[in-house]
């Protein structure tokens, strides 16, 4: 039996199972991470052949350094004003996902999903494209819609599934959809969102339009078929596409490892495809803004598509329904080296003498107070779990432009049970 043919000169085969470095117990010790200084990275021209920067795969392109200067070539030197703007909505966001992760335990709504620690991710990316560049993100990119200054109600009301809700109930909270905001439907399936962003890609492109897509997915989504026949679309048909990885280092509680990272960097999946892969600090939001800048600029003038791997720490639990510590060391987000966006957006915009701590502390008083009352508002259209928001068939309606026979029958057989009961 071939069971029994084993060879007595060989070892026996083994697997691998990548085990993360800190478990609940251990003291996180991060001594033999390495961080590139900031400014060190070189910045190629935009025309640049992706083969001709493969360091950058495996660097850290990073903008600010430990006393808060912007340095090096990377320096997208933005005004004031502009970075006051993207400090605001960076905090706004975090006011955003306190009130509603609180929302979440006070039991108004079912599931929230906060993405502290990863602001700049989303926000300097949407300052860096134009408002109708299509988005297409995962569930950790709210502050895309913050950015674009989105209405908050309109966004409560969708974690709500009230009866403002304009995707009426018919998503998981969180999950906004929204076309005059050019933010593509949320999906749950993970990774749905890369080919569909090179597809729409490609669809501009064929049109001879203007606009380019970015797309969003986490390190540990990476691992999933879609994330690879969208790479291969975007490289082949040079697609206008941004193809952001945010490597917050977990899935849920499935360390990176598992999507590959103790073999090499995520942003260096881009050069087997021959695609441009940049590695960036993303709690650096003048490094998210550079590379989404230059990617943005590759992408518009026909160079093609460019995988951004961004390095953060998810600083808590994956969702509402997560417990880290159940399998997180608990020093593991504190001593985290790249500390937090917001903190070193701050910093910069004080030792440029542009902010201070009273000014700080009065623009979170501020928007603690505006989310607070859009939240109020919000729920004057209802919170989940009080009865039906909706007409109880718009459960069959919108899927198909004509409803199909078999779901009205459906429909009617509902509608008919529903009055038996007398519902
Ligand atoms: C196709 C698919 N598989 C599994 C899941 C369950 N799931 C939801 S989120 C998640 C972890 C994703 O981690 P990552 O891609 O790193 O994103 P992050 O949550 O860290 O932002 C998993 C496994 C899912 N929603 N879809
Ligand atoms: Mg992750």
């Amino acid at each position: 039996m071939a069971g029994d043919l084993k060879r007595a000169n060989l070892p026996p085969l083994s697997l691998h199972v990548p085990e993360p470095k800190f478990r609940p117990g251990d003291k996180a010790d991060y001594s033999d991470l390495v961080i590139p200084a900031a400014g060190e990275a070189q910045r190629p021209d935009v025309s640049a052949k992706p083969d001709s920067f493969h360091g950058l795969a495996y660097s850290l392109v990073r903008v600010l350094d430990d006393e808060g200067r912007a340095v090096g070539p990377w320096d997208p030197k933005l005004s004031p004003e502009r970075l006051r703007a993207m400090l605001r909505a960076m905090a706004l966001t975090r006011a955003f996902d306190e009130r509603m992760f609180r929302a979440q335990r006070q039991g108004k709504t079912s599931f929230y999903m906060k993405c502290t620690g990863e602001e700049a991710i989303a926000v300097a990316a949407a300052f860096a494209l134009d408002r109708d560049d299509m988005c297409f993100p995962s569930y950790r990119q709210q502050g895309l819609l913050i950015a674009r200054d989105w209405d908050l109600v309109d966004m409560m009301n969708q974690i709500y599934s009230n009866k403002g809700d304009r995707l009426q109930g018919r998503q998981l909270p969180i999950m906004y959809s929204t076309k005059e905001g050019s933010f593509f439907s949320i999906s749950g399936n993970l990774t749905t969102q890369y080919p569909q962003a090179v597809g729409w890609a490609m669809a501009s492109a064929a049109k001879g339009d203007t606009r380019i897509a970015a797309t969003w997915c986490g390190e540990g989504s990476t691992a999933e078929g879609d994330f690879h026949s969208a790479c291969t679309f975007a490289s082949v048909y040079r697609a206008p596409v941004i193809m952001n990885v945010v490597n917050n280092q977990w899935a849920i509680s499935s360390f990176s490892g598992f999507a590959g990272a103790e073999a090499t960097t995520f942003a260096a999946r881009a050069i087997g495809y021959g695609i441009a892969g940049l590695r960036v600090d993303g709690n650096d939001p003048l490094a998210v803004y550079a590379a989404t800048e230059w990617a943005a600029e590759r992408a518009r003038t026909n160079q093609g598509p460019t995988l951004i791997e961004h390095f953060t720490y998810r600083a808590e639990g994956h969702s509402t329904s997560d417990d880290p510590s159940q399998y997180r060391s608990a020093n593991e987000g504190s001593d985290w080296p790249l500390g937090d966006p917001i903190a070193r957006l701050k910093q910069h915009l004080i030792l440029l003498g542009e902010w201070d701590e009273e000014r700080h502390a009065a623009m979170d008083l501020e928007l603690a107070e505006r989310v607070k009352a859009s939240a109020k508002e919000a729920e004057k259209n209802g919170i989940l779990g009080h009865g039906m928001h909706q007409p109880f068939e718009t459960m069959f309606e919108g899927v198909f432009e004509e409803m199909p026979w078999h779901l009205r029958e459906q429909l009617e057989q509902a509608v008919n049970e529903k009055k038996v009961a007398g519902l």
